[in-house]
């Protein structure tokens, strides 16, 4: 019982260090990840993961309760205190496991099977849980979809056109590799003139919505998901929020509805992250976060690659490698994130608006800076990571300057150092 992980499981143990060090030395701009504070790791780490408490505070289906209730009421009154807004009334569910099961129990508490819901396409930046046919949220529901223009930026007509014509019960706006400001306000107005509910799903942008730096979603939405981890920078997870009057029909989608007992250790690390978030500093980071997406755009963009939109607003830029005039025309998405890697830069592939590829090739790469901000790289940094990057792009075959970028990479990983005392 009293054995470290090291001594118990040897194989374990050096699985988790080898990823430390890939971690500490690589270069991370997966938009979606992020280092999370020691804090919130040992909160994660706390023996909360052997609770069971089905149910919500003060009504739970098991004994043993009275911590676990007041770290998830710390966790609840944070959260909303980081998102409510002036006189609009929302409550908090911080169970759902991930972001996905969030998005599931805004569905079953606001549509039956066969209902409709209005979704950003996937390959236009939207997410699988937001009515793709292999995902739940496609299978249960008749979902319809909406795109971005030739702008590479949501397409309001359409939307409205799309509304009209399909009379959906839900409206889902939100996306998950959209680089530009959702306009949250126009969606409301549309799901007014077809009678809709509406939802957010923030999970990429959850930081800046906190901190005021893209607008809020309330009060024009009726629910608000989101993920814990990434511009959160909390623990991996997710949270349902909504109008109180929601409330009820959620915290039973959450449970019995979608979920068993609450990973009682996520909610504590949760609050340990919420409360970082309320504090300054997490606003000078989040700008932090903007101003190095901007830089990195922009550099590669004077680089010769074309991003979708012309640039970004946000953490996340997609590099539409198809149309790039630095790029080799044949070079896919999976080639990049593959050579990218090789030099110690992890990316993600991802389609683009019109893609022609599989999403398992894909025409384009898409790039964050939540994670790299973090260590506290700033603007030069990211000049010089977009310089990486482009140099990568336009000589893949090259193998002596992988060799050179790879340690170029590591040099700077190492003067911005996370996670001294591990690995
Ligand atoms: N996998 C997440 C992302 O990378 O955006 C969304 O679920």
């Amino acid at each position: 019982m009293e054995a470290t992980l090291s001594q118990a499981d040897p194989a374990v143990y050096a699985t988790i260090q080898s990823e430390i060090t890939r971690q500490k030395d690589d270069l991370e701009l997966i938009a979606s990840e992020n280092y999370v504070s020691r804090a919130v790791m040992d909160a994660l780490g706390s023996p909360l993961t052997n609770k069971y408490a089905e149910g919500l505070p003060k009504r739970r289906y098991y004994g043993g309760c009275e911590f676990v209730d007041e770290v998830e009421n710390i966790a609840r009154r944070r959260a909303r205190e980081l998102f409510m807004v002036a006189g609009c009334d929302i409550g908090v569910n911080v169970q759902p496991h991930a972001g996905a099961q969030a998005n599931q129990a805004v569905y079953l508490a606001a549509l039956k099977p066969g209902d409709t819901l209005l979704g950003l396409d996937l390959s236009h930046g939207g997410h699988l849980t937001h009515g793709s046919p292999v995902n739940s949220s496609g299978k249960l529901y008749n979902a319809v979809h909406y795109q971005v223009g030739a702008d590479g930026r949501i397409d309001m007509d359409l939307v409205r056109r799309r509304a009209l014509e399909h009379r959906p019960k839900l409206i889902v706006t939100g996306a998950s590799a959209y680089p530009r400001i959702i306009d949250f306000e126009a969606f409301k107005v549309i799901a007014d003139e077809v009678g809709a509910l509406l939802m957010a799903d923030i999970a990429h942008i959850a930081g800046m919505v906190a901190t005021g730096l893209h607008p809020s979603p309330f009060p024009h939405c009726d629910f608000v998901t989101t993920t814990t981890h990434k511009t959160l920078r909390g623990p991996r997870g997710g949270m349902v929020m909504a109008k109180r009057e929601h409330m009820p029909s959620i915290n039973s989608a959450v449970f019995p509805g979608n979920q068993g007992g609450p990973l009682m250790h996520c909610i504590a690390a949760k609050a340990v992250a919420f409360g970082e978030a309320l504090r300054p500093e997490f606003k000078s980071y989040c700008q932090q976060v903007l101003d190095n997406a901007d830089a990195m755009a922009d550099r590669l963009m004077s680089r010769g690659f074309a991003l979708v939109s012309g640039g970004t607003d946000n953490h996340l830029m997609l590099i539409d490698l198809a149309s790039s005039a630095s790029a080799d025309a044949d070079l896919t998405g999976k080639q990049a994130e593959h050579i990218l890697g090789l030099a110690g830069i992890t990316v993600n592939k991802n389609t683009v608006p019109g893609e022609q590829r599989s999403p398992m090739v894909t025409s384009g790469i898409r790039v964050g800076t939540p994670a790299m901000t973090t260590r506290e790289m700033g603007v030069t940094e990211s000049v010089q990571i977009a310089d990486w990057i482009a140099d990568i792009l336009t000589s893949a075959g090259d193998d002596a300057l992988q060799v050179r970028v790879k340690a170029e990479v590591t040099g700077m990983c190492r003067r911005f150092p996370i996670y001294s005392d591990l690995g």
